[in-house]
């Protein structure tokens, strides 16, 4: 299947050793490693259940690197290749999309941040795109996925679920769902945030994961990567989601609640490093809002993977019985345990803000 696909690209399937790849929930992806010379690619094939258009996130890539290419000729950007018939989005015979990019040679991807450096230059690296973009027509953007981080849809999902949910399945989760009605405050928050026009849409990550950011060898960061996502929307989410991933040593996948944890340290350097260039990008009602954005994405998570688990894990697929109610549980903690934090969060910010 993949021969066919590698050769619109004008490339020779016997040239390359074919690896899975990545750890996403959602696309798939491949390494095609050269056997013959040096240059390497990757390979995605686009989940189309989830992304309606694949087309859409080329159009918006090319817009925003042509863009980039013109106003930062030396910002490195992970462009989509086009095929030989010139198309940055291909379908096979069995109308599965791809895309195609250059594999940045010499780039290290981690998992878990292992310490502050990383967090770090993750956290500017995502800020820099969108302060580079600050002047970018948004405009002419495509939502590739409408309504992505719309907490108070999202919120509205899980209630229309919980009316239709299995018996036993709401049983099981009766603990998650009341944890999540106790902070229900912060879908006000958002609410609020949208309909008074508190902050402006940029040109936003929404998948800022510390492995959409590759490094070289001494964790500085080179670029980052992983681009379906990007379309207009509130820093919030960015911000929010390395929250959600870096601050704790453990991810989303830990069963073991008690490993669940908040590094200070880390959040500081979360802070420092979206600020060294988003510092004086950002309002002063945005840099109120910074401590609010891990409250909002931790939370629109345990929701997400809540309603999922309630809607038979049709979204995320489960690897065992109670996947995603583990995955809620364990986002629900990481919630608790930030909001404990949160007065000494917002000083910090305070700080980092004067
Ligand atoms: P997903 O998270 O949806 O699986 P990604 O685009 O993040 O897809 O790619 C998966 C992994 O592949 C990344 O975390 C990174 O390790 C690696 N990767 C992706 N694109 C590149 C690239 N252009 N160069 C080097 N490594 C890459
Ligand atoms: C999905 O594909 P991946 O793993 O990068 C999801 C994110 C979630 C994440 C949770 C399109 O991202 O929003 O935060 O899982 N992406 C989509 O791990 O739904
Ligand atoms: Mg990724």
């Amino acid at each position: 299947m993949l021969e066919k696909v590698i050769h619109k690209y004008g490339l020779q399937f016997q040239d390359f050793d074919i690896q899975n790849f990545g750890s996403g929930l959602i696309n798939k992806t491949w390494k095609l490693n050269a056997v013959i010379g040096e240059k390497s690619y990757v390979l995605q094939q686009i989940n189309k259940s989830v992304f309606k258009s694949p087309v859409q996130i080329s159009e918006n890539l090319n817009k925003i690197g042509n863009y980039l290419a013109k106003n930062h000729p030396n910002y490195l950007f992970v462009s989509s290749l086009p095929s030989k018939d010139n198309d940055f989005v291909i379908k096979d015979d069995e109308e599965e999309y791809y895309k195609l990019s250059n594999y940045i040679n010499g780039s290290i991807a981690v998992n878990t941040v292992m310490d502050k450096k990383a967090a770090y230059e993750a956290a500017r690296k995502f800020a820099e795109f969108t302060k580079l973009l600050v002047n970018f027509d948004i405009s002419k953007l495509n939502y590739p996925l409408p309504n992505f981080h719309n907490l108070t849809l999202r919120f509205i999902e899980l209630e229309n679920q919980l009316q239709v949910a299995d018996k036993d399945r709401l049983e099981k989760a009766l603990t998650v769902i009341h944890l999540v009605y106790k902070n229900k405050d912060i879908v006000d928050t958002y609410d609020q945030i949208v309909t008074k026009k508190m902050i402006p849409l940029r040109v936003i990550h929404h998948d800022t994961k510390i492995n959409n950011v590759l490094f070289d060898d001494q964790y500085n960061g080179i670029c980052v990567i992983d681009l379906d996502t990007v379309m207009p929307g509130y820093f919030i989410s960015d911000v929010g989601d390395m929250m959600r991933t870096y601050l704790s040593p453990v991810d989303e996948e830990e069963q073991d609640l008690s490993k669940i944890e908040i590094r200070e340290g880390v959040f500081k350097a979360i802070v420092e490093g979206y600020f060294k260039e988003m510092g004086n990008v950002l309002s002063s009602t945005e840099k109120q809002l910074f401590v609010y954005a891990g409250k909002f994405l931790i939370y629109m998570q345990a929701v997400r993977f809540l309603t999922d688990y309630l809607n038979n894990d049709r979204y995320y697929g489960a690897k065992y019985e109670e996947h995603n109610l583990t995955r809620a549980k364990n986002q629900i903690t990481l919630l608790e345990k930030y909001n404990d934090l949160e007065h000494k969060f917002q000083s910090i910010v305070a700080d980092y803000s004067k």
